[in-house]
This record gives C-alpha cells, sequence and structure tokens, in this order.
C-alpha cells in the first residue's frame, strides 16, 4: 500500500464543525453529490483568494484543483463567501476538500446513491405522523409508540353545526396524520400536502412503482407512496358533511396539547366551521386521487369514483357558499369554546378557486371548470404553500400535455410560458446569490417554514426541466436541494436523522417526548425565520441565520407535513432524473 503524505502540516485543521462562528467554514450538502450533477460547496467568511483541492479521502490522490469564485456578499446576511465549483469531478468515491491555508472539509461522497437514503426517509416520515394507529418497532424502529387521538368520537363544535348535525353530535374522524409538532388535523394543510405527493406519484410513476419505505403496506400491490397518500384521504374523506357536500376547516383540539406522547392527553376532540377554502382545497385533492386512482381499479374498486362524487360535491358546496373565510378570532366571539389552534386562515382565495377548477378540469374535461381556469391563468405565481395554491393548478394543466403530440390548448400555452418564465427568475436568483442557489433571491425567501419555500422552487425548476429537458433547470432544482441539506448559512442539514449537523431538537411533541435521544427521523425542519414569532432566544437574527436548534422554537425549528412533501418530491425528482 501507498503511503501518501496527505496534505502539508498547515492545511490539516479542520473546518471547524460549529456554524455560525466568525472563522472560516466551508458548507454543502452533507447528504452527498449525484456523478452526473453539478457540485458546489461554499466557502464562509472573509477569506482571501486562494486554490483548492478535492482529495480521494482513502488514497490521499487529489483529483481535481480550482480556484476559489471572488469573494460574494449575502443579500440575506452580513455574510461573505466564496463559491468551490468541482463539478467535474464525476467518479465515485469518498473524497475531503482542501484549501491551503484554511483546512480540510470532512469526508462526502459522490455516488449514485446519494441521498438515497434521505430520499426514502422523507417519505417514511408520513408514517410517524400517523394519527390513530400504534407504530410497531418493526417498522418505526426505536421510535415504536402506541396509537394517538383515535379521533372515533369527535363533536361537531358550535361554529360547524347544521341542520342534520347540531352542536354536540358526535362523528367519526379517525386517522390521518399530525400536521406538525401539534396533534391537530387541518384540511387547507392536508390539500397542498397530498397534492404534492399525488404530484409526485404522476410525475414518476415508474421511480414511485418500485419504491418500498418499510410501512405495513409494503409489499402490497399498491406502491408505498399512495398508501401514505391514503392514510390522510381516508381522514380528509371523513371530513366532509354528507349532507350538504362541505367541509370542515379542521379536527382539533380547543387547545394545543402540552409536550406529551400523543394519545396521553383525551380532552375532546372538535370539527370546527367549514370554510370555502377547505372545500376547494378538499375539491382539488379529491378530483386529483380520483384520477391518480383510477389507475388502480382492480386493487381499490371504488375508490376512484368516490373520490371524484367527493370532489363534486364539495365544489357543489363551494359555489353555493363561494367566500366563507376562516376567521378564529370572529368564530370565538360567537361561539364556546374557544379554538386556540393553528388557524390556516387564507383571506384570498382566488388561487384556491383556481386549483380546483384546473384538477376538475384535468380529471373531467367538463367545459363547465373551464371558465375558473381561464380566470386563474392571470393570478400572481408563487411557489406552492398551503395558502398559494395556483402553481400545483398549472402543474395539472401541462401534465396533461407533457409528451402529447396533440397541439396544446391555448391555456396550457400559456401556463408552460409562465412557468418557465418564473422558473427562469429563480436560476436569475441564483446567479446572484452568494450561496448560488435559487432560495434567498429574496429575504423574504426566509419565511416560517422557508426550507419548504426552497422545496417549492425547485418543485418549479423540476417542471421546467420536464417541459424543456434543459439541464440548467434540473441543477437549479438540486442548488435548493442542497441548500436545504447542508450548503446554508446555518452549516445544518435539515432533514432529521441525516448529515453531520443535523437538528437534535425539533418543536414536534413526539421527538420531545419519547426520551430517546435522536428526533424522529426524515421529517424536514422550518429553517432560519427572522420573523420568530416564538419569542425564544436566537443567538443569530439576520434572515438566513436566525435559526435555533430548540424545541421552543416553533417559528424555525418545527416540522409539518406540508413542509415534508415539497421535501419528498424533490429528492425523489432529482434522483429519478439523474439515472
Ligand atoms: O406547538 C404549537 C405549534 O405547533 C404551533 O406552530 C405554534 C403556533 O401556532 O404554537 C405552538 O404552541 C404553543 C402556543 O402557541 C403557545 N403556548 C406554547 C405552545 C407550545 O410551545
Ligand atoms: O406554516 C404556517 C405558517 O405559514 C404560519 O405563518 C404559522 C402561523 O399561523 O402557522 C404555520 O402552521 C402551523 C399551524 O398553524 C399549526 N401546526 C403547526 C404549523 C407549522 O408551524
Amino acid at each position: 500500500m501507498r503511503t501518501v503524505p496527505l496534505l502539508p502540516a498547515a492545511m490539516l485543521s479542520l473546518f471547524t464543525a460549529s456554524a455560525q462562528t466568525g472563522s472560516p467554514r466551508l458548507e454543502y450538502n452533507q447528504s452527498g453529490f449525484l456523478p452526473s450533477r453539478e457540485k458546489k460547496a461554499v466557502l464562509i467568511g472573509q477569506t482571501p483568494e486562494g486554490r483548492f483541492q478535492v482529495t480521494g479521502a482513502i488514497n490521499g490522490d487529489t483529483v481535481l484543483r480550482g480556484f476559489c469564485g471572488p469573494l460574494l456578499s449575502s443579500g440575506n446576511s452580513s455574510l461573505k463567501t466564496r463559491i468551490l465549483d468541482f463539478s467535474s469531478l464525476r467518479e465515485p468515491g469518498d473524497y475531503v476538500l482542501a484549501i491551503p491555508g484554511l483546512g480540510l472539509s470532512g469526508r462526502f461522497m459522490v455516488s449514485p446513491h446519494a441521498m438515497e437514503a434521505e430520499a426514502r426517509a422523507a417519505l417514511k416520515g408520513y408514517y410517524h405522523l400517523r394519527v390513530s394507529e400504534a407504530l410497531e418497532e418493526r417498522h418505526a424502529g426505536k421510535w415504536h409508540r402506541p396509537a394517538g387521538h383515535p379521533d372515533t368520537a369527535v363533536l361537531i363544535h358550535p361554529s360547524a353545526a347544521s341542520g342534520k348535525r347540531p352542536a354536540g353530535t358526535v362523528i367519526r374522524s379517525p386517522g390521518g396524520w399530525y400536521d406538525a409538532g401539534d396533534y391537530n388535523k387541518y384540511i387547507v394543510n392536508s390539500g397542498i400536502t397530498v397534492g404534492t405527493l399525488l404530484s409526485a406519484y404522476e410525475d414518476f410513476p415508474a421511480h414511485f412503482d418500485t419504491l418500498r419505505t418499510g410501512i405495513p403496506e409494503s409489499g402490497n400491490p399498491l406502491p408505498d407512496l399512495l398508501d401514505e397518500v391514503l392514510q390522510n384521504l381516508r381522514w380528509m374523506l371523513t371530513m366532509q358533511d354528507p349532507h350538504d357536500g362541505g367541509v370542515y376547516h379542521k379536527c382539533t383540539n380547543a387547545a394545543f396539547d402540552g409536550m406529551v406522547m400523543p394519545g396521553v392527553t383525551k380532552l375532546p376532540r372538535y370539527v370546527v366551521m367549514k370554510s370555502t377554502a377547505a372545500a376547494l382545497d378538499f375539491t382539488a385533492v379529491t378530483a386529483q386521487a380520483a384520477r391518480v386512482f383510477a389507475g388502480f381499479r382492480d386493487r381499490l374498486p371504488g375508490l376512484s369514483d368516490s373520490c371524484l362524487t367527493a370532489a363534486r360535491r364539495a365544489w357543489d358546496w363551494a359555489e353555493r357558499n363561494p367566500s366563507v373565510i376562516y376567521n378564529q378570532d370572529s368564530l370565538n366571539r360567537l361561539h364556546e369554546p374557544d379554538i386556540r389552534t393553528g388557524t390556516y386562515g387564507d383571506g384570498d382565495i382566488a388561487d384556491e378557486w383556481f386549483w380546483a377548477a384546473a384538477e376538475m378540469l384535468a380529471t373531467t374535461g367538463e367545459k363547465r371548470f373551464t371558465e375558473r381556469v381561464v380566470q386563474g391563468l392571470s393570478l400572481p405565481l408563487r411557489p406552492a404553500s398551503w395558502k398559494t395554491v395556483a402553481m400545483p393548478g398549472y402543474y395539472s394543466l401541462v401534465r396533461a400535455g407533457r409528451g402529447s403530440s396533440d397541439a396544446p390548448s391555448s391555456e396550457a400555452t400559456v401556463v408552460r410560458n409562465r412557468i418557465l418564465r418564473f422558473a427562469d427568475s429563480l436560476l436569475a436568483n441564483a446567479s446572484r446569490n452568494a450561496f448560488g442557489t435559487p432560495m434567498g433571491g429574496s429575504p423574504s425567501d426566509f419565511e416560517w417554514g422557508g426550507n419548504s419555500v426552497a422545496a417549492n422552487q425547485g418543485i418549479v425548476l423540476v417542471n421546467a426541466y420536464l417541459l424543456t429537458r434543459r439541464t440548467a433547470y434540473l441543477d437549479g432544482a438540486l442548488a435548493n436541494l442542497d441548500h436545504i441539506l447542508g450548503r446554508n448559512a446555518t452549516g445544518y442539514g435539515f432533514l432529521t436523522g441525516f448529515g453531520r449537523r443535523s437538528p437534535m431538537h425539533p418543536h414536534h411533541r413526539p421527538s420531545e417526548a419519547d426520551g430517546i435521544v435522536e428526533p424522529v427521523p426524515g421529517l424536514l425542519i422550518g429553517g432560519p425565520n427572522p420573523g420568530r414569532q416564538d419569542g425564544c432566544e436566537y443567538a443569530f437574527k439576520e434572515a438566513e441565520t436566525s435559526y435555533v436548534d430548540d424545541v421552543c422554537s416553533y417559528a424555525s425549528n418545527e416540522i409539518a407535513i406540508n413542509w415534508n412533501a415539497p421535501m419528498v418530491y424533490l429528492l425523489h425528482a432529482v434522483r429519478a432524473l439523474s439515472k
């Protein structure tokens, strides 16, 4: 065996693992690099011009030399950076980066398996959030636990009372996923979550058809992704009033539970007020589910048809009740008990109307939905979020035309051009950004759940790639994944359970209460949020640094189903498209 002096002694200091200190740091995707894709690391600090090299971690052979990029000033903090580009390294292996005079990175891998475990875990994350089901050790590992809230005797809250279901009526609304660090279930947030997961399946069916995550349903004839989606979809169907088609806004405690395990508290659960946003998001998702599950009629007879019936009835309710906005304060002025849990209240539902109409049109082809679709073509475009849902409607409108030789409809052409223009603006942001990412094009990208902004921007870019096959779009999507997994100002990889520096104290009740050191794995943390609405102690307060790994911090360190979904999409999309 050759003994190679690894590097001159002057280089041998490791870059400190502690983030947000003054000394130079090297940050990169801690979950590895795909051989065929771009590879970048970011040197943070006021550093002189210089060279870098990439060296085999085992044999010490230098495989690549380059220059650190020019000194950049971040628009989202006072940090200075240089970008190191080693994309031409394509040979799988374990490597370290060295910057003479400054230090050595930890080991990282270039491998076709990069981010594979992360992709599977992010989908499996939903299993850990299942509400009314015991998680067994053979599926949940050390995070096994008893069932949580049964939700078999849920009360109609006075705000939700109707002739056939007066206040206090007991209904069943079991199952589904816990929303986030809290133990409640919200239709609006379930809408964008299930919609995003179904889109992942519609865009990459072959990839998901063979993917197994080790859930109780693994091995049955349905893809695991759809088995998991069914958990929440079936719960959503219980939230529709069978008498009028309206959809309750949420199934909830009156106030947040304490930091205890699921099922410990036995406080009453309520379904609260029907809202138009809930009806429309429900319509969108059940219409999309009708389309997807039509391909599984033998396995799930009747499901697709029931979903479409539910979608039509919710749409009709919305047409009769076109602007019922969920406002918890006004609701509490009128009814007892007061409801103090998450609101997901959205005063502007033009985009919800559009999304529902777009999914209904994509599923049924019926002209009655066209008018609302045409109206939506001029909506302001933003990456998807729980309250901005035009984008998922756009995705469904172009999906139908991809790969078809028919002339696209005029609507599909408008939508295609709008997606591409938006994607171009994201790439332009990346070229100006101190971390080379579309994320952070504006400081306002760092909001409550900002990591999901990064992931949802990534989905826009994946869609642009699917429409054009231009690799710049795919590399832009990957850059945001790199951001989430470590190439960022905090140095954290934000998927629990992965990376050399990963959140240990998420605002997630089971992770806090289970007595296990490691948090429940596969959950995407919200990330830096200068709003700091939780009032916790933050050592750093700029847009891209205001993150604290403390259970106190629900504004920067919570997890949520609507954040995991675009992470699932992006991880699987980038991997599926890089084979
Ligand atoms: O745990 C709750 C979290 O899921 C929400 O995102 C957050 C904001 O609505 O509220 C958290 O609950 C806190 C409550 O708002 C105030 N009292 C302390 C609760 C737990 O930290
Ligand atoms: O993700 C939501 C964020 O956009 C809002 O600003 C915030 C305050 O209303 O609420 C977030 O959603 C929380 C929900 O209300 C309750 N469950 C936890 C969610 C994530 O923090």
